[in-house]
């Protein structure tokens, strides 16, 4: 553990506090964070004050204003050694996750390289930040518009993707010109101050020390404080639909911009002429992955009438096989979920589940003689369209298992949810699955087809619909958010005519 810690240039009483320069972080208030796996304490981190914050931000702005001069291509080849740095960092930045948040090792290093693959394409993203030329109506004038950099974006993350969510936001917030202001969770610090640093010391080394800084607290105080402070134009926040809620509100009372991504209860619908090969498997890592702690986690099944029996002997006998334990070890596939709480919601939803008469197929306890007491079983719940708690997001790995008639109600059932973020249909028919893909389909921001729920890829722009919060981050057109538009028209004759063929002579009058 301390070998890690130092090569990611940590130590045991971290500073929480980062700006363009060090600022010693002057809250009283010390986190200390303890591994889910074994309850072992793997550092602390003192908190940022609000007047530690504000200095990073003022040291921010002033990094924005250099930074945005400098040419979008030449941003983008200081992303690429970002890129390259945690290249060559991801093993021991993969595991730090994994000791922090509990996720399987495999997982820990994906997310990495998911921040690598997002680095990657923001550098061919910096010479793309494409404007339109459009045909004006009047003679001999051009108009066409172009993008403009924003300001200091605030980056609040969440628990589960320490790493690559901030870095879908930053490396693209970078390349288009901005600078960022990175709140991580409360959860998972260490990440967070391992991964800022190894990008803020290539972009000091460049002379733009406050590109990238962080802002490390215990409580929800300073999240509210950059929703409702004017010197940072966007908000990208992900976390739950409350602190979604919350935040767009604070954001938009003055007039900001914010970027959403909120919970999700995401769905696959599998037709009766699914091939179960593929369905299988897929469910299993949609459901269970991060310990069913993902956004994009697969937490309903909408199974058609005839193939529940066998779909939920063949999901029973691959649970069975499922190893549980110590995230580091090889072939270990659930983790333990992050804190107390996270088991609490699971125990509380299952005698919630029972009270709405569902019917627990396996699955459903703590996992004893564990090193912590923060591992769950990964479970199946057979349940009713009509239990109220299968609309909820419960970030745990339960799974609801539906059975419907058809195509029909299952695509009713599946939009039933007040979240929208991700859903797939498993069928080998044309016709099924374009169905479900067309406006009529499913009503999420992520629709895919013989593939699960999660594990999306960074090209594609990413994010949910309806409580989800509509934000896109990542790649496709993501970056425009990131941006302000500006349209120009420039008249190169010597005449002055206007728009709309209106006169206005005075002269003549
Ligand atoms: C999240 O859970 O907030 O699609 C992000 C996925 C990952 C990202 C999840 N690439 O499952």
């Amino acid at each position: 553990m301390e070998e890690i810690l130092k090569s990611l240039n940590l130590n045991s009483q971290n500073n929480g506090a980062w700006g363009a320069e060090e600022i010693p972080a002057s809250s009283e208030r010390n986190l200390t964070v303890h591994s889910p796996i074994d309850g072992k304490e793997l550092g602390s981190v003192l908190c940022a004050s609000n007047a530690d914050y504000d200095v990073i931000v003022e040291q921010a702005r002033k990094t924005f204003y250099e930074w945005r001069q400098l040419p979008a291509p030449r941003r983008g080849q200081i992303i690429r050694e970002i890129g390259n740095q945690l290249r060559s960092k991801k093993q021991a930045l993969g595991k730090l996750v994994t000791l922090e948040v509990g996720k399987v090792l495999a997982e820990g290093e994906g997310e990495i390289q998911e921040a690598i693959d997002i680095a990657d394409f923001a550098v061919g993203l910096s010479r793309q930040l494409y404007g339109k030329t459009m045909h004006s109506e009047r003679p001999a004038h051009r108009m066409y518009e172009q993008w403009h950099p924003l300001g200091v974006v605030g980056v609040i993350t969440a628990f589960n993707f320490p790493a690559a969510v901030w870095a879908w936001n930053s490396m693209i917030a970078a390349v288009c010109g901005d600078v960022v202001v990175w709140k991580p969770s409360e959860k998972a610090p260490l990440t967070a101050l391992a991964i800022n640093k190894i990008c803020r010391d290539v972009a000091a080394s460049h002379g733009f020390p406050g590109l990238f800084s962080l802002v490390i607290s215990d409580g929800p105080e300073l999240g509210q404080r950059m929703a409702a402070d004017q010197r940072l134009p966007l908000i990208s926040a992900t976390g739950s639909c409350r602190m979604g809620r919350s935040v767009g509100e604070t954001v938009a009372k003055r007039l900001g911009r914010s970027l959403l991504e909120l919970g999700g209860n995401n769905a696959m619908i599998i037709l009766k002429d699914a091939d179960l090969k593929l369905a299988v498997p897929s469910i299993v890592f949609g459901a269970v992955g991060t310990a069913g702690q993902r956004c994009t986690t697969t937490r309903r099944l909408i199974v058609e009438k005839g193939i529940e029996k066998e779909l939920l002997s063949s999901l029973a006998s691959a649970y069975k096989q499922l190893r549980i334990g110590n995230p580091l070890e090889q072939g270990v596939l659930v983790g333990p979920l992050i804190d107390k709480a996270a088991v609490l919601m699971y125990t509380n939803a299952l005698d919630e589940i029972k009270k709405q008469g569902g019917e627990i197929v396996c699955g459903g306890e703590i996992v004893k003689g564990m090193p912590s007491d923060l591992y769950v079983k990964p479970t199946i719940v057979k349940a009713k369209k009509s239990m109220p708690i299968v609309k909820e997001e419960i970030f745990a790995p339960i799974l609801y298992v539906i059975t419907v008639e058809g195509l029909d109600e299952a695509i009713e059932v599946h939009n039933s949810v007040p979240q929208g973020l991700s859903s797939s249909i498993f069928t080998t028919s044309l016709q099924s699955a374009e169905r479900f893909l067309s406006a009529t389909g499913s009503d999420c921001g992520i629709a895919n087809v013989n593939i699960g729920t999660s594990g999306a890829e960074i090209g594609g722009a990413f994010g949910g619909e309806k409580d989800t919060g509509g934000g896109r981050e990542s790649g496709s057109d993501s970056w425009r958010q990131y941006m302000r538009r500006q349209t120009n028209t420039i008249n190169w004759s010597n005449a002055l005519p206007l728009a709309q063929g209106i006169k206005f002579d005075y002269s003549s009058s």
